[in-house]
């Protein structure tokens, strides 16, 4: 054996020294760029006003003529010239040459004569090569080649170009005008991208009464006032740009149906953004206008009720017509049913009895599938366990198994459960349904959009790692101001492993270096960061639920004082160009939510000053919850009616559904304000939230759970570090999420991190603040064991899947607690061992008080 060894090193050295650089020759893998200055061999785009033609080919899919249109107006944004587009096939000397594989025949010339090399996105979903190729026809000195292993691809190839020349995807949705540029040189480079790592990706307007609708029609489909084409079609440029590919419509009662406006299901054709409907809208209907208000008209009879066991016959037709009607459409439908809107399915009042009527709806649905498709199975469904579907899914609920499940999130960004190793194996697959914006208990966040990148990262992964990579959909309510966090959850869905969460927290700086420069990157991305963070302790929308202890309170106020002074300061660097979208990106989120903050915890402070006879200073706090009150009304009014000469009107509420914690709060003093509540502890008491402390006194100690001093990792298991995830501002959690589970009797297998602190004897509180995840699924749970100086554990579980009221405070303060009552006999060193049990269990901090 021993003798063999040189001769395999040295075929080893050989193979690899002599192949791999010819391997690379054939397969240049050469990143591209696009600057304003020529690099050997780059491709001239716009030089001297001059600008390479864009050539398509007129039997290519409508979106590539759709995304090359779109180009021809980003290159004219940045250059100021504006390139002629030709569909005949006619070729330049320089050109730009946009095609699908299989549908464009320039592109096919070029493969079949070797000019270009396809082998990287053939027959793959959605992806799509960006290249320079020499003399590719003749008379042809080179060719920028944009190809798509489908139209979809193609498209999302197109907009890769437009980002690198820097119209970037939010830019007309933001107003981020791109700098003016003299010149574009495409760098000889080759890019190739995807396929995608999740299937479908979408996103869900919902609860637009407040924002989208309104400026829908007032500035957008103006004639029929509601979301129609004209506002669908820069929707679906927005999706292309972001590289999604299907819509859950939007579907209160303020807005008529999709379907209603045929142009819709034609322009997203046209698009080729797929259609589909939310959880409780199946086989793409949408009842709070087609049943509710249209059936009548539609059909001649009334509706009758929403009950499938008593009215089966008239909701069958009008599911069975839908199913015909979008039938030439890409489509993907949602089976089941529940209420006409967000309420549980009528009819029998049994869960088994409930059960039997939805096994029954399914096959009924499956069979007109069949019916318009010759086969259940040729299209794409879902179904979506959202809130008390849950339940009788895991009663025995039976789903065909094609199906995909739409695992759901709790509505506040925590993912209720995924699949089982048994429900991985379904071909069907299984998908998420997120929330960055949400109506409903224990309180909206329809406002401003507060989850963190680190956050999302962290459920999407756990759920991807379950096999979620089927379908995405994230609701976005009204698209504005839930930028950011949309393209982060694009982005993630694209590459789940680029943004993992121990990457994530990077996320908003290259973001913000994006869109506002390198030079403002870190302090743009350091204000999201702490905007971020403050908001896991307590979003703006759920102030009037929370409490906080005289210090956090102190702490968070002057937190936000400083957000507002360096979104100032920063305002003041950038240019012209860039300020309404600060605004809208940072500006408007990061004052918003620091105002709502004032103005709740300053008016507190004035009332209890006046309970402390305290007149002077009572009103001076009075006067500054005033104040805060009034720059929101300032703030929101200038977004709508002066920003970008009143594009926006309509757009943006500072009140989305009039809750009471949008308006003046009780303060002392003051005329028109003085609003006392005549008993101050029962108001006090009337706030229904929970009180968020900090340790605040010398005898409490907090532990950040990253600042371990050891820990045990196990083979592909290990304990990872997340910033930016959880109110300590960072987490430790294990990872990948797939590891297994340790039950109390194996407890010391398990990775642990280990905590030095100093304690002194006697008896203490450990509390450990957590993620308020849910455990991954049935059979695994949110376990750990904490040893204190190697003295036996004690056992905590965090996982609580009943969304009661500790569920309600934990979402709302932004952490579940697990508390262990420890002794220590000598006063000193102790050192603290926290084993994690269970994967998808992410610690933030350990908080140890004396008892
Ligand atoms: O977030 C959800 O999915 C639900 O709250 C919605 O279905 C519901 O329609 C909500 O907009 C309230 O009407």
């Amino acid at each position: 054996m021993k003798a063999y060894t040189p001769i395999w090193l040295f075929l080893t050295f050989f193979i690899i020294f002599f192949s791999v650089p010819q391997l690379l020759a054939q397969h240049p893998v050469i990143p591209m760029s696009v600057s304003e200055n020529s690099t050997p061999n780059a491709f001239p785009l716009v030089i001297n006003k001059k600008t390479a033609a864009i050539i398509t080919d007129s039997q290519d899919a409508p979106v590539v003529q759709l995304a090359a249109t779109a180009l021809k107006q980003d290159i004219q944004l940045v250059t100021g010239s504006s390139p002629e587009i030709d569909t005949t096939g006619v070729v330049r000397a320089q050109c730009v040459i946009i095609g699908t594989l299989g549908q464009s025949q320039l592109i096919g010339k070029l493969v079949q004569a070797g000019k270009l090399s396809i082998e990287a996105i053939r027959g793959k979903w959605e992806s799509y090569l960006l290249t320079i190729v020499k003399n590719p026809f003749p008379g042809v000195q080179q060719a920028l080649v944009i190809t798509g292993s489908d139209p979809r691809g193609t498209a999302y190839g197109v907009f890769e170009l437009s980002k690198m020349i820097g119209v970037v995807p939010f830019h007309w949705w933001a107003d981020i005008h791109p700098e003016r540029r003299r010149a574009l040189y495409v760098s000889n480079g080759t890019l190739t991208v995807g396929s995608p790592a999740v299937k479908y990706r979408g996103i869900f307007l919902n609860d637009e009464d407040w924002g989208l609708q309104p400026w829908a029609a007032t500035r957008m489909d103006t004639v029929i006032k509601d979301i129609g084409p004209v506002t669908y079609e820069r929707i679906f440029e927005l999706l292309l740009r972001l590289r999604a590919n299907f819509i859950w419509p939007a579907m209160h009662e303020c807005t008529k149906a999709f379907y209603h406006y045929p142009d819709n299901p034609k322009l997203a054709d046209q698009y080729s953004i797929i259609v589909s409907s939310n959880h409780c809208e199946p086989m793409l209907r949408s009842n709070p206008f087609e049943w509710k208000v249209n059936f009548e008209k539609e059909y001649g009879v009334s509706p009758g009720e929403w009950r499938y066991d008593t009215n089966k016959s008239r909701i069958y037709r009008y599911w069975k017509d839908r199913v015909q009607a979008s039938g030439k459409y890409a489509a993907i439908y949602t089976v089941g049913m529940r209420g006409i809107h967000d309420s549980g399915l009528p009819g029998p009042k049994d869960k088994a009895g409930k059960i039997t009527l939805m096994n029954e709806i399914i096959a009924d649905q499956r069979d007109m599938l069949r019916e318009q498709f010759g086969d259940a199975t040729a299209r794409q469904q879902i179904f979506c366990p959202y809130k008390e579907v849950l339940d009788l899914y895991q009663a025995g609920l039976k789903l065909p198994e094609d199906v995909t499940i739409v695992w759901p999130d709790d509505n506040f960004g925590y993912i209720r459960q995924l699949s089982t190793p048994q429900e991985q194996r379904r071909s069907g697959a299984s998908g998420i349904y997120y929330h960055i914006s949400y109506w409903g208990a224990p309180h909206d966040y329809l406002w401003l959009s507060t989850h963190s990148p680190a956050l999302i990262s962290y459920e999407m992964t756990k759920a991807f790692h379950f096999g979620a990579d089927r379908f995405w959909v994230v609701n976005v309510g009204d698209i504005k101001p839930n930028e950011m966090e949309t393209q982060f959850f694009m982005d993630l869905a694209w590459n789940v492993g680029k943004w993992s969460p121990m990457q994530a927290a990077k996320y908003s700086y290259s973001w913000a270096a994006e869109i506002f420069g390198e030079e403002q990157a870190a302090a743009i991305a350091g204000i999201k960061d702490r905007y971020y963070l403050l908001a896991q302790h307590g979003k703006p929308e759920h102030m009037r639920m929370l409490q906080f202890d005289p210090i956090a309170r102190e702490e968070r106020l002057r937190a936000y004082t400083l957000l507002i002074y360096d979104v100032e300061q920063i305002k003041r660097r950038l240019p012209v160009r860039l300020q309404s979208a600060f605004f809208q990106l940072v500006e408007y989120p990061v004052k918003g939510a620091a105002y709502m903050n004032q103005k709740e915890l300053y008016a507190r402070i004035s009332l209890e000053k006046e309970q402390m006879k305290n007149v002077q200073e009572a009103q001076y706090y009075s006067r500054k919850a005033v104040n805060a009150f009034d720059s929101i009304q300032i703030l929101t009014d200038y977004y709508n009616h002066n920003l970008e000469n009143g594009k926006w009107n309509g757009i943006m509420s500072a009140a989305p559904r009039k809750l009471p914690v949008f308006n003046m709060p009780p303060v002392a003093g003051g005329p028109d304000t003085t609003t006392v509540p005549k008993n101050f502890r029962k108001y006090i008491d009337s706030i229904p939230g929970t009180f968020i402390h900090t340790p605040d006194t010398a005898a409490v100690q907090l532990k950040e759970a990253t600042s371990y001093i050891a820990c045990r990792h196990l083979p592909g298991d290990s304990i990872k570090r997340m910033p930016g995830l959880g109110v300590g501002g960072a987490s430790v959690s294990r990872y990948p999420f797939t590891g297994q589970s340790f039950s109390e009797a194996s407890y010391q297998d398990a990775p642990y991190t280990e905590y030095r602190v100093s304690l002194s004897a006697g008896a203490h509180i450990v509390s450990l603040q957590c993620l308020p995840t849910q455990a991954i699924h049935a059979g695994r749970r949110l376990g750990m064991a904490i040893t204190i100086n190697g003295q036996p554990p004690i056992f905590a579980d965090i996982n609580h899947q009943e969304e009661d009221r500790l569920w309600q405070v934990n979402v709302l303060r932004g952490y579940a607690e697990a508390t262990a009552p420890v002794t220590i006999t000598y006063s000193g060193t102790a050192i603290i061992r926290v084993y994690l049990l269970d994967t998808g269990l992410a610690l933030n901090r350990l908080i140890i008080t004396p008892r």
